[in-house]
């Protein structure tokens, strides 16, 4: 019961509080009210934001579930999404490789085969950069690999997942976190 409220607690923080407020920026970004420097100042702020929630949200989570490669596609430097999705998987006690941002296809392909991962998860940011995705996905395949890929990220649609292949989509962090256990138990 505890545990329940206090996750509840930590949505709407997170949703309403620190997602909120980068929406807010996005949109005056867009309004030329806000600039990159701005943006920057945002992202470090939601990083501070999300260090002190990640311990709480990792409470109690003991057995691995099996481990998640993670990254941001090459050529996109956004991250503050995927390392949402990072810390909920862990919260969720999936054993998380993080690789990053600006990851190229051959890296998600070696890590993937390095750590026995069971998903690799994508995320991308910007339209120039969803390609990527589709070329990450194509070299999994090539190297023949039993790993189920899931995409997300604020330009990704399910449509476009079906698009490139990808075993799953999902339009935010805790979606995915319940795409990789439903793929993993498939
Ligand atoms: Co960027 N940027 N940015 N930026 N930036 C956007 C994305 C943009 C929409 C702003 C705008 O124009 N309104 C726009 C993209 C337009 C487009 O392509 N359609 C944009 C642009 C244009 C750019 C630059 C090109 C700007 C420039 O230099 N002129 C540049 C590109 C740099 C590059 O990547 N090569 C750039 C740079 C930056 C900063 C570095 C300044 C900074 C990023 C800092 C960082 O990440 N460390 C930044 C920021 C902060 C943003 C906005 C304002 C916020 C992004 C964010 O962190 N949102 C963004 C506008 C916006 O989105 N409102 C914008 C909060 C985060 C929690 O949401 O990442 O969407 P998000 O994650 C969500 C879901 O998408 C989902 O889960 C999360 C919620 O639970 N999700 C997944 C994400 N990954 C997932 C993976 C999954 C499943 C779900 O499964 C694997």
């Amino acid at each position: 019961m505890v545990r329940f409220s206090l996750i509840a607690f930590l949505k709407t923080i997170l949703n309403e509080g620190l997602i909120g407020a980068m929406d807010e920026v996005g949109k005056k970004f867009s309004e030329g009210e806000l600039f990159v420097p701005e943006m920057l100042m945002a992202a470090q702020a939601m990083k501070g934001g999300l260090g002190i929630l990640k311990p709480l949200l990792a409470e109690g989570t003991t057995e691995s579930k099996g481990t998640v490669v993670i990254g941001t596609v090459k050529g996109d430097l956004h991250d503050i999404g995927k390392n949402l999705v990072a810390m909920m998987m862990e919260g969720a006690g999936f054993n998380v490789v993080d690789l990053g941002v600006d990851v190229e296809a051959a890296k998600f392909v070696e890590a993937a085969q390095a750590n026995k991962a069971k998903v690799v998860a994508l995320s991308a940011l910007l339209t120039t950069t969803m390609p990527a995705m589709q070329a990450t996905i194509d070299a999994i395949k090539e190297a023949g690999l039993a790993v189920k890929t899931i995409v997300g990220g604020a330009p990704v649609t399910q449509a476009f997942a079906d698009q490139i292949k990808a075993d799953g989509y999902s339009d935010d962090a805790p979606g995915a976190v319940e795409l990789a256990r439903k793929l993993i138990a498939a």
